[in-house]
């Protein structure tokens, strides 16, 4: 151990004691003691091997004996237990800039967060705005920090990518001698995290030099990683890689198939081919007896040659789809236009920045024909959730909107927090009021699986629940859900007739798709609901669509692709 990972723990004890909310004076002497051996002079070892450490100046004898403990075991007592103590993604916060151990322990004890992950999705749902000592500025400035940190992230959340990627198609295609240019790799597959962008182009060899030159010149750019005339790659300012291929017209739709993946489903994809006697890569689909290759012009023709019904890129991951392309059994993807309800949407009433009517305009120009507001329940005070009156000076605010409004309707929906006993926190009377509850869980979220899924369970036999919400709590590339039984939480759901979200905010897409064929096959219709907190946040239904369509989910399986006729039948249904 050298003096500079001695000084490093010394100071983490000395933010760890000041998290935990000791005396600040113990703190300042683990910090000071840290300054002072980074300092030494002689060798650290040497100097606790000689008894010598005592002597130093800003080094008392608990110190002394602390860091000999250090050297001589590479662990301190204290320290470990501090660690032991407190959630370790609270150093993690200390990098961010403008975040002094004062104000993490408020973050940590007011809003229970942990993490930078959780920091962010605090910051988007406003929750630092109102909170004494920060406000709007700090808030805002909070998340130009961690966006600076993600930039070096290994993993991307989709939508990050998403805008980043259509931007660089966009550039593409504006060259008149490109015919086609697309997004390949896992973000053509919807998937909820992403590496980096693929993007692939056609275009005539003679182009194809000024084009890339032009690619590898965006302003934008961060970096240039490599270039060359067939592909170039670069660094964005987001921090993430892209990379552009560029190929003719006859190799596009080989290449378009194998960048797109995944790896698996390129897998069986080529022996599918071998067992034709064809050989598939990159470059084309070749015979292996007998002279030249099948052409094909589009990917639908390549899965035609091989016996296979057009396997959409979402569902490319060697997960069923293959053996439904072979019966012809593909599921038919819901789309974006499907959606008529845009369903768990926070209004100013509780931490969401626009007014019921703001976000009613907004959901009218994206096409929906109902909007079900669902602001905090009482239990959730840090996010304003509404106490019994405010529920009721809402409702007859919606029953004045809805009087003025057209073809389009307002539902009395409410977000309601599942206690860790599993009950709700409104009584039944207020309750039947609402036309849907959604219920979530968001708050003691330290359960083990068995608490978890009883704790939901409990709640969703409530019969006033319409929706389970988020249902595992996971944010993505921040916090890990806790652990529950999902597939008792969807037989019981099935049972029931409860719904379940797909949380379209790109930092959850919980219930992840995976499950969302599970929910599909045992009956459970899906609701997906953008989480918004602003009228811009309901954008992110396209996302929630995205997932939909990788979890096999067909317009029939989604809730709010009902009529609100219809709607309002499927979820008054268990009285
Ligand atoms: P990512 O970037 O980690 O989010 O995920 P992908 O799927 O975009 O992976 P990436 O960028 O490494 O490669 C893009 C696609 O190229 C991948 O989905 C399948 C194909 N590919 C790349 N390397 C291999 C390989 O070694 N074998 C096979 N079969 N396909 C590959
Ligand atoms: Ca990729
Ligand atoms: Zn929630």
């Amino acid at each position: 151990m050298d003096a500079q990972d001695v000084g490093r723990i010394l100071e983490e004890t000395a933010v760890l004691l000041e998290l935990k909310g000791e005396n600040p004076f113990k703190a300042r002497a683990y910090a000071n003691a840290g300054r002072v051996v980074r300092g030494l002079l002689d060798d650290i070892n040497q100097v606790v091997a000689d008894g010598r450490i005592g002597d130093v100046q800003g080094i008392g004898k608990t110190l002394a004996h602390d860091i000999t403990e250090l050297v001589t075991t590479g662990k301190m007592t204290v320290h470990e237990e501090l660690r032991r103590l407190l959630p370790a993604g609270l150093l993690e916060l200390t990098t961010l800039s403008g975040l002094g151990p004062k104000r993490i322990k408020a973050i940590y004890e007011k809003l229970g967060v942990t993490n930078v992950g959780e920091l962010e999705y605090a910051c988007r749902e406003n929750r630092l705005a109102s909170l004494e000592g920060f406000g709007e500025k700090t808030q805002q400035n909070l998340l130009s920090a961690i966006a600076l940190r993600e930039k070096h992230r290994e993993r991307h959340l989709y939508h990050h990518a998403r805008e980043a990627a259509d931007g660089l198609v966009a550039v593409v295609r504006q060259r008149p001698d490109i015919a086609c240019a697309e997004v390949a790799g896992s973000l053509r597959r919807h998937c909820e995290t992403i590496r980096d962008i693929d993007i692939l182009a056609s275009a005539p060899a003679s182009a194809r030099k000024s084009i890339m030159e032009m690619f590898v010149s965006q302003p934008e750019l961060e970096a240039v990683v490599a270039r060359g005339e067939t592909k170039s790659s670069v660094r964005l300012r987001n921090g993430m890689n892209a990379d552009l291929r560029i190929l003719d017209d006859v190799e596009y739709p080989y290449a378009l198939n194998y960048f797109t993946g995944s790896k698996e489903h390129n897998t069986v994809m080529r022996a599918r081919a071998k067992e034709r006697r064809l050989k598939l890569n990159e470059y084309g689909l070749f015979r292996l007896d007998g002279e030249g290759c099948v052409a094909c012009r589009d990917e639908p023709d390549i899965y035609r040659a091989l016996g296979l019904a057009y396997i959409p890129p979402e569902l490319r991951e060697d997960m069923g789809e293959f053996e439904a392309a072979q019966r012809d059994a593909l599921p038919h993807l819901v789309e974006r236009g499907d959606i008529r309800g845009m369903l768990h949407v926070h209004t100013t009433a509780s931490d969401g920045v626009n007014s019921i009517e703001e976000l009613v305009t907004a959901a009218r120009s994206m096409g929906m024909s109902y909007l079900g507001v669902c602001d905090h329940s009482q239990s959730a005070a840090y996010a304003g959730g509404l106490p019994p009156e405010r529920v009721r000076q809402q409702w007859e605010e919606i029953d004045r909107i809805n009087g003025k409004l057209d073809g389009f309707v307002v539902l009395k929906g409410i977000e309601s927090d599942i206690r860790p006993d599993g009950s709700l926190d409104y009584d039944g009377e207020l309750l039947s009021g609402f036309d849907f509850v959604v219920a979530s869980i968001h708050s003691k979220l330290k359960m083990t699986e068995q608490e978890a899924t009883e704790r939901i369970l409990r709640a969703i036999r409530n019969p006033a629940v319409s929706i389970l919400g988020h249902p595992t709590g996971r944010l993505l590339l921040a916090r890990e859900g806790y652990p529950v039984d999902l597939r008792a939480v969807i037989d019981e759901a099935a049972r029931l007739g409860v719904a379940i979200e797909l949380n379209a905010s790109p930092h959850r897409l919980d219930l992840d798709w995976t499950w969302c064929k599970v929910a599909k096959a045992k009956g459970v219709k899906i609701a997906i609901c953008p989480d918004a907190h602003s009228a811009a946040d309901m954008r992110d239904i396209d996302i929630g669509v995205a997932l939909g369509r990788k979890g096999w989910l067909e317009a029939g399986d989604v809730l709010n692709t009902l009529p609100v006729s219809e709607f309002r039948e499927a979820i008054t249904r268990r009285g």
